[in-house]
């Protein structure tokens, strides 16, 4: 029987401080990202300085949420996942739904941000936008993490 190799992409997602506060918000997240297939490679809870979160966020260092948003991503808990699946980086960015809450539940209300995000700034998780920053903030998040490594001894699991 021919083998089909499926091609894994990793991403980098991340519950936000305001969903991590809520428990049973972080157990319905988690249970998400099982729901869609994603692959659970790594996961870790950890909580930002202020410098991390201003080092993270530099792209957005002249919008008017920068402050907001690094006070907030160091306010408190997250939880960070290198998750893999086919198409992953999309597959992750589709099921957070929109950036902005109102646009989330009148275009998307089946997403996670519809549905639990409280604001644009608190809208619950974080993936990665393309493959040049999930490299980034993979390593920013786990950086003892070794992706080329991984695959060779995990990826023929899936297969
Ligand atoms: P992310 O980077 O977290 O995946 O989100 P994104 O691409 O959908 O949104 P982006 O424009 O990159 O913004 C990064 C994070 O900044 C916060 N934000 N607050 N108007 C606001 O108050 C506002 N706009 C953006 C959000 O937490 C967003 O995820
Ligand atoms: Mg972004």
């Amino acid at each position: 029987a021919a083998r089909l190799a499926r091609v894994l992409q990793l991403t980098l997602a991340v519950i936000k401080p305001d969903a991590v506060a809520h428990p049973l918000m972080l157990e319905a997240l988690h249970q998400r990202i099982l729901d869609n297939k994603f692959v659970i490679v790594r996961c870790r809870d950890l909580v930002w300085r202020r410098q991390d979160s201003e080092r993270f966020y530099a792209e957005h260092s002249g919008r008017f949420f920068y402050q907001r948003l690094v006070e907030f991503m160091s306010s408190g808990p997250m939880r960070a996942y290198i998750l893999a699946r086919e198409d992953g980086i999309r597959h992750w960015r589709e099921l957070m739904g929109p950036t902005k809450v109102f646009r989330a539940r009148y275009s998307s209300p089946a997403s996670i941000r519809a549905q639990f995000g409280l604001t644009d700034t608190r809208n619950t998780t974080h993936g990665s936008d393309s493959v040049e920053s999930a490299q980034r903030e993979i390593s920013f998040f786990f950086p003892d993490f070794c992706a080329e490594e991984w695959m060779v001894k995990e990826e023929p699991l899936f297969r």
